[in-house]
């Protein structure tokens, strides 16, 4: 077909018109993990969460303060270094972003943390739980998940008054995760009346852990909490087979993976593991159960692999920075942190979010969980 000079002439016009609508607002959404390395499954898991987010809210076509947005997603891999985690944070600055969802570490999020606070940007963590994340009067900071004195100090009770365990080891992984949850861990299980018959630790890369678990095995363990990652778990928990220490296994949200029972090689006995997740929603609430469900299902559809523990989170923590534009008219950090800092009542695909006066979810849920015939089973949610 042949078109006339003049619609040639408004064709290229209608063109420009929609290129300009679709680069009314373009807002850009940094998002950093560890997509490299031994836990690069979990840190793949964040960013897919923010690639689907950053997908729905295109289709939304939200606007902001009159104008049509475009979502950009700046995606960035720290290792779980912190090092490699405030370089990754810099150059999210240098590059304006708007806000950040991240990172996946606690190691990181808080050396990252003053980074984005110095410059003003808002940055949600949905997987960080060491509660000094929120503590340093950080007015950016903000956490979608519970902290590790409720998952260490819950997990700790948990041993002791529902797995019944009277003499109680624990390893960790000297990381500010690690340490922390394995620290509040002990205090819960101590507090229940359990008895700590060993503490050892080991590091984030560690493989061999030979020398740690037969010492811990002359000390007759029930249980053993670990606090740590699920890459390191794996290998410890083959290693305790091999060495026949038929402990139970307890960590926090950093093991609870369906990648586990791969990582430990099919060595995960039945009700042998018991993880609890840093959120959660309430069974009872057949809507939301069903709504999370839903996420899981388009999540595996559209990525090849199930959720691995955090993706749902990254998913809300992306959805509530542009909420909070969209309530605040405005994409600038500064006009729309006040708005987001006063978040309450969010309906996201994990639960209702409301942040206190320090930035994390109020009234946070765990969800503890065991792993039979190497699947991940819900036990409980406990708020
Ligand atoms: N919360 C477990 C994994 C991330 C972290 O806090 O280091």
């Amino acid at each position: 077909m042949k078109l006339s000079l003049e619609q040639t002439a408004f064709a290229a016009l209608a063109f420009t018109a929609a290129g300009a609508m679709a680069q009314d607002l373009v807002v850009k959404i940094g998002t950093v993990g560890p997509t490299s390395g031994a836990i690069a499954h979990l840190g793949k898991d964040n960013e897919n969460g923010a690639r689907l987010a950053i997908e729905d809210l295109n289709a939304k076509h939200v606007k902001i303060g009159g104008k049509t947005v475009k979502w950009v997603l700046l995606a960035e891999d720290d290792a779980g270094d912190p090092k490699q985690g405030t370089a990754a944070a810099q150059k999210l600055v240098d590059e304006k972003v708007n806000g950040v969802v991240g990172h996946l570490n606690s190691g990181t999020t808080i050396p990252a943390s003053k980074i984005y606070f110095d410059a003003g940007i808002p940055q949600i963590s949905p997987s960080a739980t060491n509660p000094k994340y929120t503590r340093q009067g950080y007015k950016t900071a903000f956490r979608v998940v519970a902290d590790d004195t409720q998952l260490g100090g819950t997990l700790g009770r948990y041993a002791a008054t529902e797995l019944h365990a009277k003499r109680i080891a624990v390893i960790d992984d000297r990381t500010a995760y690690g340490q922390g949850v394995a620290d509040e861990f002990e205090k819960g299980a101590k507090a229940a009346g359990a008895t700590i018959v060993g503490r050892e630790f080991t590091n984030d890369k560690a493989t061999d852990f030979t020398a740690i678990l037969t010492s811990l095995k002359a000390k007759k363990p029930e249980v053993i909490f670990f606090g740590g990652m699920d890459a390191v778990a794996g290998p410890m928990l083959r290693q305790m087979k091999g060495l026949g220490l038929n402990a139970k296994f307890v960590g926090g949200d950093g093991i609870c993976s369906n990648e586990l029972p791969k990582l430990a090689a099919g060595t995960i006995a039945d009700n042998q593991v018991y993880c609890a997740e840093a959120g959660g929603i309430d069974p009872k609430d057949t809507a939301a159960v069903k709504e999370m469900a839903d996420f899981r299902a388009r999540f595996q559809q559209k990525f090849g692999v199930p959720v691995q523990i955090y993706a749902p989170y990254v998913y809300d923590a992306v959805n509530l920075l542009a909420n909070a534009m969209e309530k605040a008219g405005s994409a600038e950090p500064a006009k729309y942190l006040p708005v987001l800092a006063a978040t309450s009542g969010y309906h996201g695909v994990t639960g209702t979010i409301s942040f206190d006066e320090k930035g994390d979810i109020k009234n946070g849920a765990l969800t503890l969980n065991t792993y039979r015939g190497g699947k991940k089973v819900m036990l409980d949610v406990i708020r």
